[in-house]
């Protein structure tokens, strides 16, 4: 069975390469909250043995949660669930002709007693995916827990701020 080279809390599995520049929202949150993660190829079609392997050995090499980015039919986070007892995120990509819609069906709908947390397609859900693996980290890290919260707050401001701009807006336009 194969180890993973190197180890880190966050595991993240793209099905091909050409997923890795619709994610940069992702590393950029990671990055953000100073997790470390481990980012590899590993597909549940075309490298099917690694991908078991690499959910089988995840949890005794370091890994807390496993982000799944996949299009197509997407198969990975359902593979890597089925093969690990860790939380499988799974982060659907839009290819043609379906921009998304079929990588979204097959991870979301995935059989009762394997489960999958799906997040929508594209940026906003490998955002929500950083977000969300930081989610499960903070529950024994306060930490990490503390930076969520002020993270929320920032959120929260930045949009009372622009109301404020465009209440401006409207008082000048109308
Ligand atoms: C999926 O097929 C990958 O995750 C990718 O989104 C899609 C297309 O892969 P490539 O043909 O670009 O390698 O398995």
């Amino acid at each position: 069975m194969e180890k993973i080279e190197g180890t880190a809390q966050v595991a993240i599995v793209m099905g091909s390469k050409s997923d890795f520049p619709n994610i940069a929202s992702l590393f950029k949150i990671l990055k953000k909250f100073n997790v470390e993660f481990l980012a590899k190829v590993c597909s549940a079609h075309r490298t099917p043995d690694e991908a078991v392997a690499f959910a089988k050995n995840a949890k005794e090499d370091g890994v807390k949660v496993i982000i799944c980015v996949a299009g197509m039919a997407a198969h990975l986070a359902g593979v890597i669930a089925a093969n690990t007892t860790l939380p499988v995120i799974g982060l659907p990509m839009a290819c043609k002709p379906f921009n998304g819609i079929d990588a979204l069906l097959s991870t979301v709908q995935m059989p009762p007693g394997i489960p999958v947390a799906s997040v929508t397609v594209g940026s906003a859900g490998a955002k929500n995916a950083a977000l969300y693996a930081i989610g499960i980290l903070a529950l024994s890290d306060d930490k990490l827990a503390m930076k969520l919260h002020e993270f929320r707050i920032e959120q929260t401001l930045q949009v009372h701020n622009t109301n404020k701009e465009l209440q401006d807006e409207l008082k000048s336009c109308f």
